[in-house]
């Protein structure tokens, strides 16, 4: 029976801790072996590595569009959902800001990048930051079906909101036909998700394997304290300001909370994706944390692309530890213009691995500093890639418990039993 049954977390940690044993062994015994790279790192790990993450993305705009058209016409009334979105978006914005405002106060102090010469690679142009009127038109699908076809997450959150609350007012017989059609096609979907989540050790321990047979980790030392800073920022977030934020605002018990998002936190890091990791943050959030589906469903996908609150630590250190190497002296003014195009950028980008260089360009761009920058700390950005989007997905999902709180959405039997939905996994 269950308890015998070794826990779905208790398995993706022990893939995830094997993955990292036979990359790093591999690495130690079988350095420059062709066999090795062309058979396990390129071959057998790379294949299952991808075929996992193809599988999470494969559900993601399916899971979202339905999921959040049910929720929507779920709804008591269509005018709460303006209330929920009001509370997810300023809550979003404000936990990113304070993420980066503490990213950058501790930058300032620690002060990684001064005395530093260090030579930089090739990288990309950066791109202009969208500007608010830009970001708020694309909003709008001109066509839902493209939308859908190239994932543009935001458009598929807009049509599926409009389709939902259609839905709702059209009511009656038709109404109902669509939202129990609906409601057939979440299960099918969530019963995808947790055949997914089963197969997620051997995933987890692929990408491990492949990433610590490969990672030349001599970059770290170079960088040490950037890497450290940042990783310790981070941890300060998602173990500090998150808990103080969830017991303020929701007063639910953060312990509670950060066991129960343990998995999540280990898709986040292996994929290093926000949006491939969605499912499972949609899954733990509706069925073990209690958040109601019509909050969820909505507060999610929303979160995996607008709340990036670990990217936008990142892109603090990353900022003032560039300004430092090239001996910039960044005003107030300067640092709180980088407060406000990372929060804007992470608005317009979707949660996909490295996502977060190419805004940085952008930042860097917006206080006139070298964006070749950048190639200073590329190579040491796989990890904290990996650790950040764990940051941003439970960001995303202490947000989602808080609003369903005050919207009395939140079922928190649910979120107190530490077994909920265990047995389904
Ligand atoms: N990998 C991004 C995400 O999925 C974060 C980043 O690139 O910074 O959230």
């Amino acid at each position: 029976d269950n308890n015998k049954k070794l826990s779905l977390t208790a398995r993706i940690v022990i893939g995830m801790i094997a993955g990292i044993a036979v990359g790093a062994l591999l690495q130690i015994f079988f350095k420059g072996s062709t066999i090795v790279e062309d058979y396990l790192t390129n071959g057998l790990f790379f294949i299952i590595g991808q075929i996992f993450i193809a599988s999470l993305q494969m559900l993601v705009v399916p899971l979202v569009f339905v999921s959040l058209v049910l929720g929507t016409c779920s709804l008591s009334d269509p005018a709460k959902l303006g209330r929920l979105g009001g509370k997810a978006v300023g809550l979003y914005l404000v936990t990113t800001a304070i993420a980066i405002s503490l990213a950058i106060a501790a930058a300032v102090i620690v002060q990684p990048g001064s005395g530093l010469e260090l030579e930089t690679e090739a990288v990309f142009e950066a791109k202009e930051a969208p500007s608010l009127a830009q970001v708020i038109i694309d909003l709008f699908p001109t066509n839902p079906f493209d939308a859908f076809a190239s994932g543009n997450m935001l458009q598929i959150i807009v049509f599926a909101l409009l389709f939902g609350i259609a839905t709702a007012l059209v009511g009656g017989k038709p109404g109902e036909r669509v939202k129990a059609l609906f409601e057939d096609f979440n299960e099918v979907i969530m019963k995808l998700v947790i055949i997914l989540m089963n197969l997620a050790p051997y995933g987890v321990f692929a990408l491990m394997a492949k990433l610590f047979s490969e990672t030349e980790f001599g970059a770290i030392t170079s960088l040490g304290t950037y890497f450290v800073l940042v990783i310790g920022v981070l941890l300060a977030h998602a173990l500090i300001t998150y808990p103080i934020i969830l017991k303020l605002l929701s007063r639910m018990n953060p312990v509670m909370f950060l066991r129960k998002m343990r998995e999540v936190q280990i898709f986040g890091f292996s994929t290093a994706s926000s949006n491939a990791t969605m499912p499972i943050t949609l899954e733990t959030v509706t069925k073990r944390l209690g958040v109601h589906n019509s909050v969820g469903s909505f507060t999610v996908p929303l979160g995996a692309t607008i709340n990036m609150d670990g990217t936008a630590i990142m892109q603090g250190v990353a900022t003032v530890f560039i300004a430092q190497v090239y001996l910039v002296d960044l005003s107030i003014a300067d640092y709180l213009m980088v407060v406000l195009t990372a929060t804007l950028a992470s608005i317009g980008t979707a949660g996909v691995p490295g996502v977060g260089m190419i805004m940085l360009a952008m930042v860097l761009g917006q206080v006139g500093l070298p964006v070749e920058g950048i190639g200073l700390i590329i190579g040491v950005d796989r990890l904290l890639d990996m650790t950040r989007t764990a940051v941003n997905v439970t960001g995303d999902a202490m947000v989602s418990v808080i609003v369903a709180k005050s919207e009395g959405a939140l079922d928190e039997e649910v979120f107190n039993d530490a077994n909920a939905d265990v047995k389904e996994r």
